[in-house]
């Protein structure tokens, strides 16, 4: 699916504003046919945001289950003779749309693209009424996984096993469009290099009415360096401008679709040239050795929740460039393709990751204590689920294989990985998004500590071992010689299987502002050191090839005892001011540090 694009052949219309929008307490929106009207008793809601933090009771903020969103939209005169479609960027976590009288299309998960054609049911230059309805609930079959428990009040209460707020909401834009009848479908691109020449494999989709596809490849000055007629072919760019580290060159591709020499459609691409592959225990960017530093991040800010902000996230990428930072991880779902398009454009490596969050029933009940599920069982996460994984992970890698920054795909976060099940349900999904990426980008996905080297069946199918710890926070709490000693000799065993491994969470809670000598679990002293002391283990292996902090920014979770006011792991605030560490880490990562920060490697950074 191509995004939204105006171009001489396309025009879209962004929706974002304020909506009206409705709880639907007693879900009796569907059959009292709340879309057919006005919606009554609405309030106003911003689009993109989570609802979840606009409201000051809890009731209303913990809200389960179904809301509706409502606004009316005038379809341009201009697009009688066009396809028109609404899109959606994401809607958290399901979505029934309504185009006036009519639902028009479901879509289920919460932080993927969809959009459906509704030419039948509007008309060039009259109003149509667009209605959502919003549906929150975790289910073993969603991804996320989530269940409903009565409380003790008798109340439907929303059980989930990740460790982030459930914001939901319209979270991305929603765009109007209108595209031509037969149209450009979908563009993919694999890059390649041979000497300087850069080499660039395209296929153009347009559908089966015929026409001649032509491709034109533009330089960052405008300048055509390379063209090819037919639906897939390579074009070579001599002394291509790599795409790397900070250096975020991008040339344009434009692909025509023309019938009988008139142009029917075209669309712009950004293409970076780069390549990504791995060697023994060696991640590699255009054939160098590249060491990942950076942090796990979240989509997440104080009103906003999980609603797309252009000015939030350059902030964050600020951020990132002044603490020398060179990649981060979508965790734990995919990220806007807006912030995809600022990595692209920045030089900012990228591990995008798929929802897959909380599917490990040893954590729910392990580290926090509560009653506990099978994670895998007929009951819980079963076929159901793992086949909608598999969509998930095919749609992930469609929206997003052509971005030169994402580099890795990680298609779970910290599932149970240790057992018979967990190696039935994943094999499958491995083999899902190796075959999906025509690039063939390194597979992997992210091991947590209670399944560690020697017990891990899932780690040994991956391309790279990539894994969470937290020694000296959740285990040797305070006792960072320990920790040091646990470190090593766990990473040890991983470098022996000869894989990358990149270290995708570690971290220490951190209340800003607060001070102890000596330093003491929740200090921002605390936190320096327990860096500080990681790091020096991590210089110590050379198979690790990466370091992501947990977390780059505080973050709002569930309420409960192990939290205070959210996830305070952050190098920096909620307001995405810096703590101590952050001045400490910004001086191993902007080269003063660390041994294997080559020049090439602190391009992300800026004064
Ligand atoms: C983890 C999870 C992450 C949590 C983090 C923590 O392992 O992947 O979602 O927020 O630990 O702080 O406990």
């Amino acid at each position: 699916m191509l995004r939204p694009q105006d171009n001489r052949t396309r025009e879209s219309k962004r929706l974002d504003g304020r909506w009206s929008f409705r709880f639907d307490q007693n879900d009796v929106g569907r059959t009292e046919r709340w879309y057919a009207t006005p919606l009554a008793d609405a309030r106003e809601m911003a689009v993109p945001s989570s609802y979840n933090d606009i409201f000051t009771t809890q009731a209303e903020r913990e809200h389960v289950g179904a809301v509706w969103y409502q606004r009316d939209v005038f379809v341009p005169r201009g697009w009688a003779d066009q396809r028109i479609l609404v899109h959606f960027e994401a809607v958290t976590h399901t979505a029934a749309v309504y185009v006036n009288d009519h639902e028009v299309v479901a879509h289920r998960g919460g932080y993927l693209p969809f959009e459906v054609d509704i030419t039948d049911r509007v008309t060039a230059g009259a109003p149509a009424r667009i209605s959502v309805r919003v549906d929150n609930t975790l289910t073993w079959q969603t991804i996320p996984p989530g269940v409903i428990e009565t409380t003790a009040a008798g109340e439907q209460a929303q059980r989930y096993f990740h460790d982030f707020f459930n914001y939901a909401g319209i979270h991305r834009s929603v765009w109007l469009m209108a595209r031509p009848h037969h149209s450009i479908d979908d563009i993919t691109i694999v890059t390649g290099l041979d000497g300087t020449t850069g080499l660039v494999d395209y296929s153009v989709a347009a559908g089966s009415a015929g026409g001649e596809i032509e491709v034109t490849l533009r330089d960052a000055r405008g300048s055509v360096v390379a063209e090819a007629t037919g639906a897939a072919g390579r074009l070579t760019v001599n002394d291509a401008e790599l795409w790397g580290i900070g250096r975020g060159y991008l040339y344009e591709l434009c692909a025509r679709l023309a019938v009988d020499g008139e142009l029917v459609d075209e669309y712009r691409l950004p293409v970076g040239i780069r390549t990504v592959a791995i060697d023994g225990t060696q991640l590699l960017l255009n054939g160098e050795p590249v060491h990942l530093r950076g942090f796990g991040m979240h989509e997440d800010h104080v009103t906003l929740g999980k609603g797309h902000n252009d000015a939030m996230w350059l902030r964050d990428i600020e951020c990132l460039k002044w603490i020398g930072a060179n990649s981060f991880r979508t965790s734990h779902y995919p990220y806007s393709e807006d912030v995809l398009d600022l990595a692209d454009r920045e030089g900012i490596l990228v591990i995008d990751e798929t929802p897959a969050v909380g599917m490990n029933a040893g954590i729910a009940g392990g580290i926090f204590s509560q009653e506990t599920y099978a994670t895998f069982s007929d009951d819980t996460i079963n076929g159901d689920t793992q086949a909608f994984h598999a969509d998930v992970i095919r749609d992930l890698i469609a929206r997003d294989k052509n971005h030169p920054s994402v580099v890795i795909w990680s298609i779970a976060n910290e599932p149970e990985s240790d057992t018979e099940a967990a190696e039935q349900y994943f094999r499958p999904l491995v083999d899902v998004a190796r075959t999906s990426d025509p690039q063939r980008r390194p597979v992997g996905f992210v091991n947590v500590m209670l399944a560690p080297h020697g017990r891990c069946r899932v780690t040994p199918m991956c391309d790279l071992v990539m894994i969470n710890r937290y020694w000296g926070w959740y285990v040797q709490t305070g006792d960072l010689d320990s920790a040091m000693v646990a470190a090593r000799a766990e990473l040890e065993g991983w470098a022996g299987d000869g894989k990358p491994i990149i270290i995708t969470e570690y971290g220490a809670d951190t209340q800003p502002g607060m001070h102890s000598l000596p330093a003491d679990p929740w200090s921002e002293e605390y936190q320096v050191d327990y860096l500080d002391a990681m790091h020096a283990v991590f210089d110590e292996i050379p198979a690790v090839v990466g370091e992501h902090i947990w977390n780059f920014a505080d973050f709002a979770t569930r309420s409960g005892i192990m939290r205070v006011g959210g996830n305070k792991k952050g190098v920096f605030t909620r307001d995405r001011q810096p703590k101590t560490a952050a001045h400490v880490v910004r001086r191993r990562w902007r080269g003063g540090l660390d041994p294997r920060v080559t020049q090439s490697q602190v391009g992300a950074c800026s004064d």
